[in-house]
């Protein structure tokens, strides 16, 4: 289905058949420009940024690359192409047709679903508010942007899916998505990791890794969704989403880069040294790679939980990738769950958010690995790790206690004075503030990154994807 983009709102859901919706969806637009142009890259709304576009939704040629001021964006809905007599993956509804409309006895599950991930999409534009002013080139800034229209327009998915399916209680939730805020005393995002700071890039990159991937698994599993809308509008995300995980697995693997030129040059591994002479010492990489890894961990939810098991027994939320299982009921399997008081076995319906957690895990270490290999062919023997999926937890049976990266549990008096060696502290967070300035000349970097290796749609790595003047 080709894209409609002579509408007010591009899309290719025929949303011109539908007046009541269109009305709907059009009077919300312009709350959702006020919201970008309050909370969003607003220093630069009047410059134009080399951005795609989604043009279509086949995997070939989907998207289109050009100059556009981000206010002009042309934010919409697409949703991959139906599959034909697609049937209910997993759970109790295995085998049965797909729903075109959400079954009266699950519109809470899913509305409460929908909503937590749209508020996802915005937060983490306002979190990333103010970095274009400290760009590293003119490159980052292009894809920090790139990252920031996309995860507007992810917003952009989820409410259509609330308009379109949830009445007048999917608009209430739509206006609260853009009336909630990052870091909001008194109205914060849903989920804890979309309110942490991200001030500094070392941090943008981190999360771009991490975090971003946590949506790549949140919305694998919605798109195995029995609810046929919301799983099509899931696959289309994902195609976008790969863009953010690069950004952030080619910006640390830069870091690191850089990094280790500094080490060579200077001969030293020493991280004061490394400091001074303005790049990031690895174990500085490895205290903000522990803090974004363990709180997107958090992210997949407690380990036993019941909503997860009755998402997955009613068919709003599969696992990633379920075809890859053999048994998709799972009615009588178990899970043996590692707790703070021993093993506990439980039904593997209740320990689907840890299934998902194992799975995102596995897709960490693969950019691990190639750090690593960066790190060992430059002849260090340093390695960066992902920490115990116990240490740092703020959700689930660990949450609060003293686990150290290794994950044993530690004195709390232990554990409160090395903390400094495991998670940024101020000094940290002081030092990588203080190389955050903000470098714009064509093909320039700042001295704490290494160029990328190419440029953004075979375009040199020297190209104004920003003009600011
Ligand atoms: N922080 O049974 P439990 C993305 C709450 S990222 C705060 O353990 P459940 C993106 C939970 O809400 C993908 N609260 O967990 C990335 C519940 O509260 P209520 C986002 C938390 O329900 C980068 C209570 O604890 N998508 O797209 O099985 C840039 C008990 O819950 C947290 C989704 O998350 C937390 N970390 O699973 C841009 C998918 N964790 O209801 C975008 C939709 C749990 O009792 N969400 N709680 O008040 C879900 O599927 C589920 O809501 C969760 C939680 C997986 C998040
Ligand atoms: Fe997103
Ligand atoms: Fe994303």
């Amino acid at each position: 289905m080709s894209i409609n983009y002579s509408e007010r709102i591009p899309n290719n859901v025929d949303l011109a058949t539908d007046r009541k919706l269109q009305r709907a969806l059009e009077h919300w637009q312009p709350r959702f420009l006020d919201w970008w142009q309050e909370q969003g890259p607003n220093n630069f709304a009047a410059n134009d940024v080399y951005l795609r576009t989604a043009v279509g939704v086949d995997s070939q040629g989907w998207a289109s690359y050009g100059y556009v001021r981000m206010p002009d964006y042309r934010w919409g809905i697409f949703l991959a192409d139906p599959v034909a007599d697609r049937t209910i993956g997993f759970g109790d509804h295995y085998g049965e047709p797909v729903w075109q409309q959400v079954p009266g006895e699950l519109r809470s599950a899913f509305r409460r679903i929908i909503v937590t991930q749209g508020d996802t999409e915005p937060a983490s534009v306002e979190q990333q508010h103010l970095l274009g002013l400290t760009c590293p080139s003119l490159y980052d800034l292009r894809n920090l942007f790139q990252v920031n229209v996309e995860e507007g327009r992810h917003l952009w998915a989820m409410v259509y899916l609330l308009h379109g399916y949830f009445g007048r209680d999917g608009r209430e939730e739509a206006e609260q998505l853009l009336a909630r805020h990052s870091g909001d005393a008194d109205n914060p995002r849903i989920l804890r990791t979309f309110n942490e700071p991200i001030s500094d890039w070392l941090s943008f990159f981190m999360f771009t890794y991490f975090t971003d991937r946590d949506g790549k698994f949140q919305l694998k599993s919605l798109a195995e969704s029995g609810f046929d809308p919301l799983a099509r509008t899931c696959r289309f995300m994902l195609t976008e989403e790969a863009h953010h995980m690069f950004v952030g697995e080619t910006g640390v693997g830069r870091v690191i880069k850089r990094t280790l030129e500094v080490m060579k040059e200077l001969d030293t591994e020493n991280p004061e040294k490394i400091r001074a002479h303005g790049a990031i010492d690895l174990a500085t990489i490895q205290r903000y790679l522990n803090f974004w890894f363990t709180s997107s961990l958090d992210l997949f939810g407690s380990e036993a939980s019941s909503n997860a098991a009755s998402s997955f027994a009613s068919g709003i939320k599969g696992r990633p990738d379920e075809t890859r299982y053999e048994d998709h009921v799972c009615r009588d399997a178990t899970f043996d769950l590692q707790t703070p008081d021993g093993t506990q076995t439980v039904s593997l319906r209740n320990a689907m958010n840890e299934v998902m957690r194992e799975s995102y895990i596995k897709d960490c270490e693969i950019g691990l690995k190639r750090w690593n290999m960066q790190i060992g062919r430059a002849g260090y023997e340093t390695a960066l790790s992902l920490p115990s999926n116990r240490f740092h937890r703020s959700i689930g049976s660990w949450a609060g206690l003293p686990v150290n990266p290794d994950g044993n549990l530690i004195g709390q008096e232990e554990y409160d004075q090395r903390i400094a060696d495991w998670l940024p502290g101020e000094s940290d967070r002081t030092f990588v503030h203080s190389l955050m300035q903000r470098v714009v000349e064509p093909g320039k970097m700042a001295g704490w990154i290494a160029p990328p290796d190419r440029g953004i749609n075979k375009l040199p790595v020297d190209y104004e994807y920003v003009r600011l003047h």
